[in-house]
């Protein structure tokens, strides 16, 4: 045998074992009745939103612990908002994809649905999906840090800078930053639905950050099927039942339809 046939035998091996994957995906998936979805950053990776930890992660380029903490804002509040105003102007430019609209059509399918997700951008609303949790929070709220009131601020680029509120006092991102609790009724719903599921899907996250990274563990224990989409292997990859390796916006509406 030539090496361009090895070569083109060892593609068609993987491109069936692929394949064959691909569609017990979505077999699994066409079966369940109760079906929870755990999204990160990497959904929304091909809209053009920037990762945390991969190759031109925001984490690569800044400290977490200079922009994502209390003592951070507490220190210098005008810079973290400054950060995060120039996350919402990136954020304002960027639409769904095929795999928020994937998950959004799934939703619309599916007995009891599930979604959960770290991503504090709109996308997988923007898509069409409705019953959704943020565990994270959203850039797109603000919380005074005097009287404790949260709203939606839509105004790119946001003035003054950093925003009051009506009662004077500072209003700060409405995100979960390292140190602080996830909000308690998305958390618990999220456990409950975790715990529910007959099918867990994990896309697009590292699975690093915990509470979250626990949810599909949770599953795993409660018996679920537990699917995983992403670029690379991750931390779960050791346990999930599968892991389906590429993008998002490409792998999602192959296994959903
Ligand atoms: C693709 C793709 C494509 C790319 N298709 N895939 C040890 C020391 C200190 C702290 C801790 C510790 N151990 C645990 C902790 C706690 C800490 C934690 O987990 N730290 C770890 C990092 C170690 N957790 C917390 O602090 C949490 N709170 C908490 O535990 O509270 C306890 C408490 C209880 C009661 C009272 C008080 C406290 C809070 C965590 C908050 C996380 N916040 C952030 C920032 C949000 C705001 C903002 O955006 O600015 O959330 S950090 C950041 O990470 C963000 C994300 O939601 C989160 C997860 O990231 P994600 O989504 O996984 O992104 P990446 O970049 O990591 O991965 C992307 C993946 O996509 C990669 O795998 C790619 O391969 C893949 N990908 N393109 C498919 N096209
Ligand atoms: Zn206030």
């Amino acid at each position: 045998m030539t090496l361009a046939q090895l070569a083109n035998s060892i593609i068609g091996r993987m491109s069936r074992e692929v394949g064959s994957q691909i569609a017990q995906a979505r077999a699994w998936l066409a079966a369940a009745r109760r079906i929870a979805v755990l999204t990160g950053a990497g959904i929304s990776a091909e809209s053009g939103l920037p990762t945390f930890r991969g190759t031109n992660g925001l984490w690569r380029q800044y400290r977490p612990e200079d922009l994502a903490t209390q003592q951070a804002f507490a220190r210098n509040p005008k810079l973290i908002w400054e950060w995060y105003d120039w996350r919402r102007s990136v954020h304002a430019q960027c639409a769904p994809n095929d795999g928020h609209r994937a998950l959004a059509a799934l939703e619309a399918r599916c007995e009891q649905f599930t979604l959960m997700t770290q991503n504090v951008d709109n996308l997988h609303e923007s898509a069409g999906s409705k019953k959704m949790i943020h565990l994270h929070g959203s850039l797109w709220s603000v919380r005074c840090t005097r009287c404790g009131r949260e709203q939606v601020n839509m105004q790119v680029p946001l003035e003054p800078l950093p925003p009051l509120c009506e009662c004077g006092g500072l209003q700060r991102p409405g995100v979960v930053w390292f140190g602080e609790a996830l909000p308690e009724r998305e958390l618990r719903a999220a456990v409950a639905a975790a715990r529910e599921a007959e099918v867990f899907l994990v896309v697009g996250t590292s699975s690093l950050v915990y509470p979250a990274a626990a949810l599909p563990r949770m599953a795993l224990e409660c018996g679920a099927r537990v699917m995983e989409v992403n670029l690379d292997a991750t931390e779960l990859s050791a346990v999930a039942h599968m892991s389906l390796h590429g993008k998002a916006g490409e792998i999602l509406p192959q296994i959903i339809c």
